[in-house]
Parts: structure tokens; sequence; C-alpha cells
């Protein structure tokens, strides 16, 4: 953009300050925001000012683009794409930003001769961390690829105020910190208040006739909350394509200016207020596990019913009629936890816009689409029928009305099969009555996906295999993926770079053009750039950890890394047994020869998991004790990195050498960390468990350490009888590893400590680790020898990224588009803006 419109007109010769992207031009623009924006001069600002100018100079540049594609989305006949996710864990914007719009290089330059560094700009960025996990990452790197595609696309969620608590270790334990997130001010999203929408919330329902005197529902609400959108713009990488993240934020309704101003109850308006603004106040912290808890359905309830409302008002400002919703919408739910859609969608095309029930029925099923996440039975949500009829009166005869129709379907296909219409029913009648999301979804649904090859299977065999009797063709798997521009542009610049310079830069568009890296994998000059980036990456991961954790860590040892929610499922403490293990061939014999790792351990547990919690302080526990030895003569080292992030992963997975991957088969649905360490450059140690599986079909066999039992070994070992303790008594090491926990070994000042930890895996171990224990341990001294040969390492690391295109979210997204959405690209044309014409 040298001279555009603009400049033209008002005769200036420069380049525009918004617009411009000349070294010259950054340099002014940044200075021009700190001094306009920031209110700061420049020798007065601090790195939180540098950042946000910054912003507002990135941002500008991409305001131009999104407004644009805005403009073009408005005047097309398309179909959008809106993705409705609970969580959305988009990491930090400005570097991505930078690298989507190519301004990279130009700004660290432009900072570089304001004398800064633009490195440690972006470190002050804080970590939007509305999410999780895997799900709500997830959610993102689907929005960067949509973006990228040029598909139009929206996602919907919640502006939570704060998202995942940070998390600090004291003396072992996880201590939760509140994430103050907004604390700086926001640069990225821009308030519409004028798109505020109202959902109502609890009351009752009564009949009325309308004019022609036909009845009708009428639900009278008792409260109602106002959804403000705050919208955030998602670029598309080296495209015009500007997508939006619309957030909504809860604040109070009419009815508080009402008490207000006209009765007097200050006190009562007061607590309106505050019970609005809560419901978009905190993100619940579980990850796999729901808490059934009111204000948990009111967030949902609240962002699926301002989301639909939005989608609605602008289909009918543009087409004026809703029966040709879906060839311009596809829904996506984003598990259960938007669910509550298919009721709220019945309610606004019956009751808010008259349609006939049939027709709206046609509309929402051929509209929405359904993601499911976890084969964890405990993790399906369920609701509660009271909580449901007080909460959402009319939803709950809407969900009556819907599994009265599909059971009596169901009975003219399957005459007197009374179990499988209590299996498929909508509403559990067991115990107290409850409202099954996951049946809700499928029957409302016209597709149903799971995350890996794996689990779409599990899920049409076991969790939903009713529901496949019923609709084989609805069911289908989407294996996931994540977007290579965070993860491998942004997180690994040098490794970026070599790749580039050997197969140009187009596979960061088409990421199976890894593929030619194969040709250099007998490069020697190749091969020890690839080391030498490593070792680079695992330096300053070393260096982290030293100014964090005060451990020094050698980088010629093996970067051992778990980094994911803590979960038993996901087995951090079969690691730490391990590690327990090694460390006791040490003490037995302390001359023993063995490759020098490093184990690296990061995640958060949900704060009322008590068994999370525990395993944490047991990492920590183990690592006090073997860092300190001085027997252990630098073999091995323990580190539990606080705080672990989508800032911090970025930081972590390019130093990598081995990956863990260690779910009992069965249980990860897909895993999204695997394919980021995969891409990287890191080996895997992993199960036959989800996305695993295919990892290792690309990357191939001999590239990839494979233990344990298969998903179907686990469930018949399970239906058998499984005795942990037999293990326990077969086995001597694993035994004295266990003893020596359950001892207090590794907490001389309660030696009670970690007996919980012990008796669950003696008495129950429901993830089987004593049973996958030695096959670990045996896999893991192969890992040891594998690494003694560096020449063969650095093949197979090779190896790994030449052959992780698959795992790029571009090819989940076009399968999405191709087989559930059915949806195109649009192409955005930038027209130059010109002020004088706006
Ligand atoms: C979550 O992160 C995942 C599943 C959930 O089920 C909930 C949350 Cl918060 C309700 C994860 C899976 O555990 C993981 O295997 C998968 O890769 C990820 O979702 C994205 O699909």
């Amino acid at each position: 953009m040298q001279t555009d419109v603009a400049n033209q007109t008002s005769n200036i010769t420069v380049e525009d300050d918004r617009t411009g992207l000349s070294i010259e031009t950054l340099k002014r623009a940044f200075a021009d925001n700190l001094f306009y924006i920031q209110g700061k001069l420049a020798i007065l600002a601090n790195f939180t000012d540098y950042y946000m100018a910054l912003s507002y100079t990135t941002r500008d540049r991409l305001l131009q683009r999104w407004l644009q594609t805005l403009k073009v989305y408005h005047e097309q006949d398309i179909k959008t794409v809106y993705y409705l996710s609970a969580e959305f864990l988009m990491g930090r914007h400005l570097g991505n930003s930078l690298i989507n719009l190519d301004l990279y290089e130009s700004i660290a330059q432009a900072v570089k001769e304001s004398g800064l560094d633009l490195t440690e700009i972006l470190e002050q960025e804080p970590d939007p961390g509305l999410g999780n996990g895997g799900l709500g990452r997830l959610a993102a790197c689907f929005l960067d690829s949509l973006a990228t595609l040029e598909i139009p696309a929206m996602g919907y969620g919640i502006r939570y105020e704060f998202g995942i608590f940070n998390q600090s270790i004291q003396h072992g334990w996880q201590v939760e910190i509140p994430d103050k997130w907004l604390r700086c001010g926001n640069p990225w999203e821009v308030v519409r208040y004028e798109s505020t929408v109202q959902v109502k919330f609890g009351g009752h329902t009564e009949i009325y006739n309308d004019d022609r005197g036909r009845p009708h529902t009428r639900w009278i609400p008792s409260f109602t909350v106002e959804g403000i959108p705050h919208d955030t713009p998602v670029p598309g990488y080296q495209t015009n394509t500007v997508n939006t993240l619309r957030l909504w934020k809860a604040e109070a309704g009419e009815d508080f200016n009402f008490q207000a101003f006209n009765s007097g109850d200050y006190d009562g308006a007061v607590a309106t207020k505050i019970k609005s603004e809560t419901i978009s106040k905190v993100l619940y912290p579980n990850d796999n596990t729901p808490q059934g808890r009111q204000l948990r359905l009111e967030q949902q309830f609240f962002f699926v019913s301002c989301s639909l409302q939005d989608i609605i008002r602008r289909h009918l400002k543009k087409y004026g009629r809703l029966d040709n919703l879906p060839e311009h919408a596809a829904v996506q739910l984003n598990d259960t936890h938007p669910a509550i859609s298919i009721a709220e969608m019945m309610r606004l095309l019956v009751d808010e816009h008259g349609l006939f029930w049939d027709e709206a029925w046609r509309i929402t099923q051929s509209t929405f689409a359904y993601t499911n996440h976890t084969l964890m039975p405990e993790a399906l949500e369920k609701w509660g029928v009271p909580l449901f009829e007080s909460l959402l009166p009319r939803h709950l005869e809407i969900i009556y009305e819907i599994n009265h129709r599909f059971l009596q379907d169901v009975q003219t296909w399957y005459p007197d099969d009374e179990e499988l219409l209590a299996r498929l029913s909508i509403i559990e009648e067991n115990g107290g009555k409850q409202v099954r999301m996951a049946n809700l979804a499928t029957v409302g649904s016209h597709a149903v996906n799971g995350v890996a090859a794996l689990h779409t299977e599990l899920l049409k065999q076991d969790v939903l295999s009713d529901f496949y009797k019923l609709w084989p063709e609805k069911f289908n798997n989407k294996t996931n993926g994540v977007t290579p521009r965070r993860w491998v542009l942004l997180a690994n610049p040098a490794l970026s770079e070599l790749i580039s310079e050997k197969i140009g830069g187009t596979w960061l568009k088409h990421l199976d053009e890894l593929r030619k890296l194969e040709s250099f994998v007998d490069d020697s000059d190749f091969r020890q750039r690839w080391r030498q980036i490593k070792q680079a990456n695992k330096q300053k991961l070393a260096d982290y950890i030293m100014a964090h954790n005060c451990v020094e860590v050698d980088v010629n040892s093996i970067f051992d890394i778990q980094v994911k929610r803590i979960h038993e499922y996901k087995r951090q403490h079969l690691d730490l047994l391990h590690i327990i293990a090694l460390y006791l061939r040490i003490k037995q014999n302390p001359h023993i020869q063995m490759t020098p790792r490093t184990f690296i351990f990061g995640g958060k547990a949900a704060p009322g998991y008590f068994m999370a919690k525990l395993i944490i302080k047991a990492i920590n526990a183990v690592a006090d004790v073997v860092n300190r030895d001085p027997d252990v003569h630098g073999r091995l080292k323990v580190v539990f990195l606080a705080n672990f992030s989508a800032s911090l992963g970025q930081l972590i997975y390019p130093a990598a050498d081995l990956s863990e991957q260690i779910s009992t088969a069965g249980k990860e649905a897909s895993g999204t960390g695997n394919m980021k360490f995969t891409m990287n450059g890191a080996l895997t140690i992993g199960t036959l468990d989800g996305a695993n599986i295919e990892i290792r079909e690309e990357v191939g066999e001999e590239n990839f350490f494979l233990f344990g039992l298969t998903a179907a070994e686990v469930e018949k070992m399970k239906t058998d009888g499984y005795k942990p303790r037999d293990y326990y008594e077969s086995n001597e090491e694993l035994r004295h590893v266990l003893d020596r926990l359950a001892m207090g070994y590794f907490s001389p000042g309660d030696k009670d400590l970690f007996k919980p930890l012990v008796d669950s895996l003696l008495n129950h171990d429901d993830y089987m680790l004593l049973a996958d224990y030695q096959a670990y341990a045996d896999c893991q001294d192969k890992v040891g020898e594998a690494y003694k040969d560096v020449e063969q390492w650095t093949t197979m690391s090779i190896l790994n990224v030449a052959r992780s295109g698959k795992f790029s979210s571009d090819r989940t997204i076009k399968e999405y588009c191709d087989e559930i959405w059915h949806v195109k690209p649009v192409n955005v044309e930038l027209e130059p803006y010109d002020p004088a014409k706006a």
C-alpha cells in the first residue's frame, strides 16, 4: 500500500499512518500511538505502553481488511459457518496478527530502530485464557484455518471477565489466582452496543390465542439480561479475509433501569445488576468433568440465545424469510455446552417467528451439527429437570415435545423395545429426572462427529451406538488438527526458516508439502542445522526453567515432556512412577549407565479435583528429592512448570525431544498437543489412543515409541475382572516404587500424604496404570537407547515433521466444509480506504 486513494485526494505524499507498511511509517505510527493512545512520552513509557501502542499499530492494519470482509459478506449471497463454543483459547493476538498480516519482519525492524526488542514486547500481552485446554484451543485453531481458507465464519462465545485461573505452585501444591486479563484494557476487541440482545430467564409459560383464534405458547420470563457483543478480528494467513469472534458480555437488562429509576429500590436494582453481570464473570475451570451448577447452565443459555438471535436477525434483514436459513447458515455445536441451541432455535422459530413445528424442525435439523469431544461417561452433560424447569420453563416443554415425537418415530421403527426407548430418550428417568444434552444434540443435528478415527468408532459402537443404529449416515469422523501458523511459524521461527529455505514457504498453507523434507534427510548440513535449532530451543527453555524454577537442566539430556490438563486418564502419574523407578535404579546402583533426562511437566488441575492436585504435589515432591540428590549426578532432573498456557506451549513444544501421550487407550478423544510436538520435531512415546494412532500411521511405526494395551484389551480386561494388586505383587520394581510413595519417602513431613494415590492404584486403578507399567518402562528404556544414536534420532525427528502434514487444522476444516457445512471460500478484494469518501 504505497500511495492509496486517501493519499491522492488529500495530497499527502507519505503513507497513511494507519495503513502504511514501510519501516518509517510503522515507526511513526508506533510513536504516534504511544503519544495519543497511551498518553505517554516515549522516554516515560513502560513495556505495557509499548505493547499497547504496537497492538494499536497492528490493529489499524487489520481494520481495513476486517471491514472489507464484513462488507463483502454483507453484499454477497453466501453461506456462513457459525462455531458456537463456550471456550476459545485464542492465545496472544499480537504475534499472530503480525504473522498473518505478513508484518512480522517489518515491525520487528521498526521496533528495533526505535531501540526496542519485539519478542520482549510480545511477552507483555496477557494470554487470553478463555478456555480450559484442548476443546478451547481447537476452536481457536479452527477460526485461524477458516479465515486462512477464506470461509465466511464467525465464532460465538462468552467474554469471560476472568479466564482460566493462573496457577502458582506453593510448597508443591497448586494455588489458583484470578486471571484479570482485562486489567490494562483489551486493544483487540470492538464493542458493538448497537447489536445488544435481550436474553430471558425463568418465569412461566401460558397459552394464548392469536387474532385468528389459534393457540400459541407464550413465555413470561422473570428476568432479562442484555448481551453486549465484543468483536475480535480473526485474520487469515496471507489473505484479505478477517473473520469475527463475537463474545457476549452480560449486563443488566431493561428491568434494572426500570427498578433503579422508577421504584427507588436501589438495593434491589444493584442486586439485579450484579446477578446479571455474574453470568459472564468467570470461566468454569473444568476439563472433561462438568459441574452441574445453575450458573453454568445460565452461561450456556445466555450465549446460545444471544448468538441465535443475532444469526436470525442478520438473516432476516438480508433475506426477509427463514425457510432458507440452512442455505445460509451452518451452526456447529462444540460439544454439548451449546446444545440448548436445539430448543432455543425451535422456540425462536415457533414462538417468536410463528413457524409451524415441522418446518421449524426441518430448519433446525438441517442447520445444526454436533461435535462430541469425550468418551468419559462422567463428562456427558445432564441437567436436572427441576433446575431446567425453573430456569428455562419453555425450553423444557419444547424438549419434551421433541422427545415425544422422536420416541414415537423410534417406536414405529423398533416396536416394543422399552429398553431402547429408555436409552435413546432425551430424558433420563432413573434417579432424579435429567435432560441428556448429548441426546438432545444428536437428535437435533444432521451430523454428529468425533475428533479422531478411534474416537468416532467408539462413539458409534459404544456411547452413541443406539443413535448410530437409527441414523448411521449422521455419524462421521473429523480428526483434529492444529494451525501451523501459531504452532510452527510463530513458535519455532528458526525451524520454519530452515524448512522454507529448503522447500519454499508454501508449506504453511499446504502442510502436506512438508513431505519434500524427506529428500533432505541425508543432507548432513541440513541435519546439523536441524539439531542446532533443537538445541537452541532447548537452551531457551532451560533459561526459562532457571528463571522460574531455579533448576539447572542439561540441554544435552532428553527433554521428555508431558504438558496437558492434569487428569487421571492422561496418566501423569504413570510418567511419575517411571521417574521414581529410574531414581531407585540409581540409588541401588550409583554407577548405573543411563541416558540423561529432563522430565518436564505442566498443566492445571480443576480446583475441585483432589486426585489431580495430589498428582501435582507428588510430581513436585519427587522433583525436590531427585533434583537435590548428589547421587543422581546430572542423570535426572524433574521440573514442574507452573501455569501451562498457550503462550508457554509456544516455548515448550519446539524444545521437546520426547512427547508423552500416554493416556489409557480409549480415553483421550484425540489430543492436539501430540500434533504440536510432532510438528516441532519431537518423537512420541504413546498408547494407541485418540489421534496418536493416526500420527503413528503417518510418521511410520519405526519412528514412534508405542506401548500399552489397546482400547479393546482395556475393555476386555475390565470385564474379565482387573486386579491391579496382582501387578504390584508380581513386579518387583513397581512394588518398590509404590512402596516408597506410600511410605512417605517423598513426603517426610507427612508420611501418609500420597496414600490416597497409591490406594487408588492398588484397589481400583480405573485407568490401568499398573497393567501398562512394565510396557511403559521397557519402552522408555528403548527411548534412552535410541537417543544415544544421534544420527538415527535426527532422522526420526526429521521424518516426524516431514510426515505431520495431515495434522494441519486446514485439512480438518476442509473436511468440515465439504462434508458437514457445505460452504465455499469467498474472495475478499481490498479497496483502498478513503476517509474523504467514507
Ligand atoms: C476438552 O478440552 C476436551 C474434551 C471435553 O469433553 C472437554 C474439554 Cl474442556 C467434554 C478435549 C479432549 O479431551 C481431547 O482429547 C481433544 O483433543 C480436545 O478436546 C479437542 O477435541
